[in-house]
């Protein structure tokens, strides 16, 4: 079957396109594949039909430590771009992850620095290796692709290694020639004994609760949305499901039908990069600064869903494929859950007259679940049928600990015993390509003000909506703002609704937090986009990447900073919204020894799209 031109690559595609690359260009032993993604289409390709489908390809070449690009026709089966980036680095792979593991647990050093600590059983040990900036690499490896690593200690077979950290103790290793460069060693500490399990059998002297009653979701007649191959419809919803290595889910072509025409509202939705800077500096933590799309993947990162415990009711489950090192696809079975859920109330009113009309609100949800190491970041696309669509991240998982002997560092919060968990922030870009009724739009700052008291306002009373649409990418640059509560409308003035005001969508900033970062911090050199809440930039096919293509080992933002240096137009043209949250993450003893969720979100609100509340014939309950 022909492949839509937005559908992820196939496997049997994965395996053409490395082929291409041995056979043409020598890739093979000595060289890593990154990342294959399919090289998507240029939009306006898309709409004139049967774009030619290629693959991107980021490569390793680990004799050389060189990156390349290449771009590989899939429908000719040839290379038709193949380029050396110096200087740069791919993601890191699952691959190097665990080779680095397999070579760092049997170096002397590392077991003769365990055995210092008592801890001689290695099948107890955990070792986490992560990528890290630039500033930070020991001067005399910098030309090398390194990772550091904390370790950590299961207190026996099954126990949650995050439970005990080894403090003090970090290990560089070069990922290339898989070899230990230096061991950096504080000496052991006298070590406390937190409680830090959460598997039922490890828990002392705790029984679970028996009290609560079976709750089952029953849909007898089956679920009421659609997926055909990845288009997915639902009470006027339609949406096209992608997946990748790097940003895991994607949602493209997200329209909503309307008077027998299907009116777009977005191009394509994904999280673009994601940042998490752990603000402690102490030796423990100072690398700590995670860029988990582009270092990692959340896509390569995904765990497989099951039924009953991550989704209840009719569910339908897309699998992933992705690949190795090698260039060999993998199933991620159960990747993306898609399902409807009861959403409590819609609508209401109690009238004396007409008595009540009530009606219950359902949604329609798209979601996948990454285990970054110890954390857990469940993604939620939901989509409602008031045309409104929610964006919820919930994360969990094991806080990053350690312990202290004398004065507690101010850095983090005591959740256990001499054991502290450091302050972070986890800053997520989402790409919002929106095509409010087309793609000519323009961005509206639209703030509150209360005008002063005076003889038009003697009460003080007047608030007036202010509405500054934003002209070039330097006004894009945009603050969230608590005083106005400002919110961002993407307008097209060539569409008008039955009122006569132009059609948009808003999006709404739920959990904006600021980056509080100096801008001489090599954190924020190395990803700029976090100085703001919102950028907004005139669509451009090659730009999908806010801290640029390649982060590992970047000292720069190659991405939003250096793009919109042009200052670009952005007002009636195609524009791509990069919206900045996350969670301020000040951890709580209540976080430990499992988190439970943070739950953060933003919305996109049709603002005039409709000419009315859209879900007025939504039908009552059965
Ligand atoms: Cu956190």
């Amino acid at each position: 079957m022909t492949p839509h031109p937005l559908d992820p690559l196939s496997a049997d595609e994965i395996r053409l396109v490395a082929a291409a690359l041995r056979r043409e260009h020598g890739v093979g032993d000595g060289w890593r594949f990154a990342l294959i993604d399919l090289h998507e289409p240029e939009k306006g390709a898309l709409k004139a039909g049967g774009p030619p489908r290629e693959a991107v390809v980021h490569l390793w070449k680990r004799a050389d430590r060189m990156a390349h690009r290449a771009v590989v026709s899939i429908d000719d089966e040839r290379v038709v771009a193949f380029e050396a980036v110096p200087g740069a680095q791919p993601n890191v792979t699952i691959d190097e992850y665990h080779e680095a593991d397999v070579a760092l647990r049997k170096d002397p050093r590392v077991i003769e620095a365990l055995a210092a600590r008592g801890i001689t059983d290695m099948d107890l040990v955990l070792i986490d290796t992560w990528a890290f900036g630039a500033h930070l690499l020991p001067e005399e490896h910098r030309d090398r692709r390194l990772g550091w690593a904390d370790v950590w200690r299961r207190a026996e077979h099954g126990a949650n290694p995050y439970a005990n950290p080894v403090t003090g103790l970090h290990l560089i290793v070069d990922m290339d020639a898989m070899e230990l460069v230096e061991i950096e060693d504080d000496g052991a500490i006298d070590e406390p004994a937190p409680m830090g399990e959460y598997v039922p059998r490890l828990v002392p002297g705790q029984t679970q609760r028996s009290d609560l009653r079976r709750y089952d979701v029953a849909q007898p007649d089956g679920a009421s949305f659609t997926l055909d191959g990845n288009l997915l419809t639902w009470q006027r919803w339609s949406l096209r499901v992608g997946f990748n290595g790097r940003e895991g889910l994607v949602l493209h072509t997200v329209g909503y039908e309307d008077g027998g025409r299907v009116r777009s509202v977005a191009h394509r939705m994904s999280f673009a990069e994601m940042v998490v800077p752990y603000r402690d500096p102490t030796t423990d933590h100072q690398r700590r600064t995670a860029f988990d799309i582009g270092e990692w993947g959340m896509g390569f990162m995904t765990t497989g869903l099951e039924l009953g415990c991550d989704c209840l009711g009719e569910i339908a489950y897309l699998d992933a494929v992705l690949h190795d090192s090698a260039g060999e696809p993998y199933d991620i079975p159960n990747a993306i859950c898609i399902h409807e859920e009861d959403a409590g109330v819609l609508w209401k009113h109690v009238d004396e007259q007409a008595g009540t009309e009530v009606r219950r609100m359902r949604r329609l949800v798209v979601s996948f679940h990454a285990t970054v190491a110890n954390y857990e970041y469940l993604v939620y696309w939901r989509f409602y049928e008031d045309g409104n669509i929610e964006c919820e991240v919930r994360a969990t998982g094991i806080m990053v600990t350690t312990h202290f002997a004398g004065e507690q560092p101010p850095y983090g919060t005591l959740v256990d015993e001499r054991t502290y968990a450091p302050t972070h922030q986890h800053f997520i870009v989402a790409r919002l390509d929106l095509d409010a009724d087309g793609e000519e739009n323009t961005v509206v700052a639209s703030s509150s003000e209360a005008l002063p008291v005076g003889p038009e306002n003697p009460h003080g009373l007047a608030v007036v909506q202010r509405s500054d649409p934003l002209r070039t990418e330097r006004a894009g640059m945009q603050d969230y703002d608590w005083a106005s509560q400002r919110s961002w409308k993407v307008v097209n003035e060539r569409v008008r609704n039955g009122l006569g005001t132009p059609v948009g969508y808003k999006l709404v900033p739920g959990a904006a937090i600021p980056p509080m970062l100096d801008p001489s911090s090599p954190v924020l050199q190395r990803a700029g986009v976090l100085a703001h809440t919102l950028w907004v930039t005139p669509y451009e096919r090659g730009e999908r990447w806010p801290c640029g293509e390649l982060v590992v080992q970047a000292t720069q933002d190659l991405g939003l900073p250096a793009w919109t240096i042009a200052d670009r137009p952005i007002a009636d043209t195609d524009v791509v919204l990069w919206y900045v949250f996350g969670i301020h993450h000040v951890t709580r003893p209540e976080d430990w020894p499992v988190m439970p969720v943070d739950t953060v979100s933003f919305w996109l609100k049709p603002v005039g799209f409709f000419d009315r509340n859209p879900a007025l014939d939504v039908a009552p309950p059965h």
